[in-house]
């Protein structure tokens, strides 16, 4: 067929190099810049077919989130903006790793297994991170697409959760919002500006917020939605893209792991300061005390935070709602944004978010008519009429799709300017355990298998038992391990009642992984 004529001449200017075997992930594939031009090739490709499968645009994700600036990487996002299903990070996989002469073989493979039509229309965003590497690899993208006669729209620059935006919006025909980058920005600052209303004597101290941009795509993006925002938040930017590296010593990643300020933030006593990752789908929020102690209020306290939130709103309604007799149930899952966010959507409200900064709210559709319908309610007094509006913006302002650094942060903001609450406030919710996370190189990390949502080790036998009895040594202890799913390396994990006591745990816990 003439369609596959073309495939077969651009991948020739897209090749594989020989043997280089490569793994849609828990994020998509990721690796060295270098050696992921034909993978984006193959993804346009890809793509292309899951548009024709779905009848729906698909998105295609060029970043490598908060990796190093050499490296890159791609994803695929699904219809209502999810990520692409178990099955088909498979047939990524299979599609990446054909050696040349095969590809075409691989394709149709596919095309017979999911029964495409070849006939229909195809559709597919794409969008790229701040990375040198990232304009030539997501032309890759956009050359696959046309290779297999597919339409293509580049919104160029964008952030992850932004183009998660958009293909969620065209597959709803813009119930969800307009399609571009100025109705992400009008949809998110109405929403904001309406819950800020309700915040009574906002000094301009509580509107002042220090962002560290990573020097990446979320420092560009922040300053263009500035002007949507109307004075009512004042943002200090620092590594904004202007001279640093992208992720270098900075970034929702380093603040994390490293339990520190990131270079280049001037902090004063009890400001809050937040950082989002590289391609800003993650935020962390943090603050020093009086004493210079720094502070980290992670993904855990950002659930704890919006979920309290959520639940007094909810609280007012406890007479009219089944919902709300079970109104706050904890669930894990294993790592990764796709098993969170099945899990969430299980419930009416799903607050979930990684203790990294990723995470998001779902509302399921009954909830969000419930919601509609009381704020057309007539006998609703005054102080319900105050919660049901503020459900509604609260609604609009969260990116449902998948984590948004920059919604996220509108949220928190207005949250804490609604309750009146400081960092300090919001830290004192409750109180973490002193813990320390580090990686451990080992020959096959493969060879631990874990279950539980990832708490427990079932393989290499012994090692659970090894680990509780380590545990047991040290007071309100626990340590978890796992292999991770983007590093070939082993994630401990330990706390403890005294930071000295969570470090020496999870010393002693590598020690048995090694
Ligand atoms: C990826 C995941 C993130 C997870 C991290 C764990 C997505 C979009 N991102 O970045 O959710 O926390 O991997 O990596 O799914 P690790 O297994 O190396 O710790
Ligand atoms: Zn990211």
């Amino acid at each position: 067929m003439a369609q596959f004529k073309e495939v077969s001449q651009k991948s020739k200017l897209h090749p594989k190099p020989e043997g280089l075997t490569l793994q849609y992930g828990t994020a998509g594939f990721r690796t060295h810049a270098k050696h992921l031009d034909h993978i984006m090739f193959r993804m346009g490709l890809l793509a292309t077919l899951r548009s024709k499968k779905t009848k729906s645009t698909i998105g295609v994700m060029v970043t490598a989130s908060h990796n190093p600036e050499e490296d890159n990487g791609v994803k695929l996002i699904d219809p209502m903006g999810e990520m692409v299903t178990a099955l088909w990070e498979g047939y990524a996989t299979q599609l990446a790793n054909a050696e040349q002469d095969s590809l075409l073989k691989e394709l149709k493979d596919i095309i017979e297994k999911e029964d495409i039509n070849m006939s229909e229309p195809a559709s597919v965003y794409v969008g790229k991170d701040t990375r040198p590497s990232s304009a030539s690899l997501s032309q890759a993208v956009l050359d696959g697409v046309s290779s297999l006669g597919g339409k293509t729209h580049d919104y160029g620059l964008v952030t992850t959760p932004q183009l998660h935006y958009m293909v969620c919006c065209c597959n709803t025909h813009g119930c969800y919002g307009s399609p571009t980058i100025e109705g992400y920005y009008q949809k998110l600052s109405q929403a904001f500006l309406q819950l800020t209303q309700n915040a009574l004597n906002r000094t301009d101290d509580q509107k002042r917020l220090l962002v560290d941009g990573a020097n990446g795509i979320g420092a560009l993006k922040m300053r263009e939605m500035e002007p949507f925002l109307r004075s009512e938040m004042q943002v200090v930017l620092s590594n904004d893209g202007s001279s640093g590296k992208l992720n270098h010593m900075c970034g929702a990643d380093y603040v994390k792991v490293q339990q520190n300020a990131p270079q280049g933030m001037n902090m004063g006593v009890g400001e809050r300061c937040c950082s989002f990752d590289g391609d800003a789908d993650r935020i962390v929020y943090y603050y020093t005390d009086s004493k210079g102690c720094f502070h980290l209020l992670d993904g855990d306290k950002i659930a704890t935070l919006i979920s309290t939130y959520l639940k007094e709103l909810l609280l007012l309604f406890r007479h009219m709602f089944q919902f709300m007799l079970k109104l706050v149930t904890v669930c894990c899952t294993k790592t990764g944004v796709k098993h969170l966010h099945h899990a969430a959507q299980e419930y009416d409200i799903g607050v979930y978010f990684e203790a990294n900064g990723h995470g998001t709210v779902l509302f399921s559709k009954a909830a969000q008519k419930q919601i509609q319908d009381l704020v057309k309610d007539p006998n609703s007094n005054d102080e319900r009429k105050r919660a049901v509006k503020l459900l509604e913006s609260t609604i609009n302002l969260i990116n449902q799709t998948v984590g948004d650094a920059i919604s996220d942060m509108l949220v928190i903001e207005a949250v804490l300017a609604i309750r009146g609450m400081s960092a300090q406030d919001w830290d004192a919710i409750y109180t973490d355990l002193p813990n320390r996370q580090l990686k451990v190189t080992v020959s096959d990390r493969r060879v631990i298998d874990t279950t539980d949502a990832e708490r427990r080790a079932v393989s290499p036998e012994g090692l659970q038992d090894t680990i509780d009895s380590l545990v047991k040594k040290y007071k309100s202890a626990r340590s978890f391990v796992r292999p991770s799913g983007t590093e070939d390396v082993v994630r401990v994990y330990a706390e403890a009642d005294t930071q000295e006591s969570a470090d020496s745990l999870a010393h002693e816990v590598s020690l048995a992984v090694y």
